[in-house]
């Protein structure tokens, strides 16, 4: 008798909570404290109510038990109504409009690299460069020695890059593929060439074991260092806007000579000097130069009649910059709240 009892009760509670739940109005509410509530009717007044009939013995547990259930009832009663007034009140201030329109998940969209490239290579099929792509496993030749770097020039180092087997090796820079368009192409050559690169570096903040290139080439006769530079201040107008500005500095690559870095002026304060372009106003670029007479000999291109121009950037390191993006290893986390800020 007490064990039925106490299962009734039990059961009651489960019902009349998962009943006060369901209840979504006044109404609704009020039915289920009649039904379990109510004065006359209630079945858990009426277990109450029945104590008196009980053995004295039994009496202090069913009515315990009996007063438990109640307290929670009425108590989960008073939450509900208030939370269904709360949520009337609230319709009341911003009511419903159906004509709206749906909120659409985020699908997913391209990585703010593959933008960057996309962006790139849309200018410059614009100024007459056609898109080539060529192996990603090459030769020492193809990556090296045609390109003027001696098989003894530290780049070359089993240190630096990452050897497939024998004299096979991953690319460390898309150059190779230039030398691929010139060997089975002659002049004139106006080419833009992206892909993915790599270099035996532990990955930090600036560095990856993979990342990619876009690279340029233009060969020609008459071609000279007026021309890079007018090239590529274009490009900088179209990809930074029409504010940007280049520099050159000198430098040095085995495959161009003079050769140079070049700087835009900065993207953040347009050049008058802050955090981002450490107060010097100009940020680092890309490289860039005319292509080295012994890279024209290598490839069967007579230096004496033709010259050209070459430039290479690092589409990782340019979407840091025109995003604001801190460390380079954020492009390769997968992490959604990274990548859904470049939804397009
Ligand atoms: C041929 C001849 C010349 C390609 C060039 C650079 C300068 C350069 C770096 C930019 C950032 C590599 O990704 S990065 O680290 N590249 O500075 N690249 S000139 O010169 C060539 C290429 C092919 C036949």
């Amino acid at each position: 008798m007490t064990e039925a009892l106490l299962e009734e009760l039990s059961r009651l509670e489960r019902e009349a909570l998962a009943a006060i739940g369901a209840a979504d109005h006044d109404d609704a509410l009020e039915r289920v404290r009649v039904e379990y509530l109510g004065r006359k009717d209630g079945r858990v007044s009426a277990i109450l109510r029945g104590l008196g009939a009980l053995a004295p013995e039994v009496r202090p547990k069913i009515g315990a038990e009996a007063n438990r259930v109640r307290d929670v009832i009425r108590d989960a009663l008073a939450w509900r109504t208030a939370e269904v007034a709360a949520r009337t009140q609230r319709r009341r201030e911003a009511p419903l409009d159906l004509t709206l329109p749906g909120r659409a998940e985020w699908m997913g969209g391209r990585h703010p690299v593959t933008r960057v490239i996309d962006e790139i290579s849309a200018i410059f099929a614009s100024l007459g460069f056609t898109r080539a792509r060529g192996p990603e496993a090459e030769t020492e030749w193809y990556n090296f020695v045609a390109l003027n770097t001696p098989l003894d020039h530290p780049a070359a180092d089993m240190q630096a890059t990452l050897y497939v087997h024998g004299r096979v090796l991953l690319r460390s820079h898309t150059s190779p593929v230039q030398v691929r368009v010139m060997e089975r192409y002659p002049p004139p050559i106006r080419i833009i060439v992206p892909g993915m690169v790599y270099r035996r570096d532990a990955a930090d903040a600036s560095h990856l074991p993979a990342f990619s290139q876009i690279e340029g080439l233009a060969v020609d006769e008459g071609i000279s260092f007026v021309d890079l530079k007018a090239m590529l201040a274009e490009f900088a107008r179209r990809f930074f806007g029409p504010a940007a500005r280049v520099r050159f500095r000198p430098s040095f690559f085995p495959f161009t000579e003079p050769s140079a870095e070049v700087d835009v002026s900065c993207i953040i304060c347009n050049g008058t000097g802050c955090p981002a372009c450490k107060g010097t106003g100009w940020m680092e670029i890309m490289g860039a130069g005319m292509v080295d007479p012994a890279v024209f000999e290598a490839v069967g291109y007579d230096p004496e009649r033709y010259t050209g121009y070459a430039f290479g950037m690092g589409p990782h390191r340019i979407a840091m910059l025109k995003y604001g993006i801190p460390d380079i290893r954020m492009h390769h986390e997968n992490d959604v709240r990274f990548l859904s800020q470049f939804a397009e």
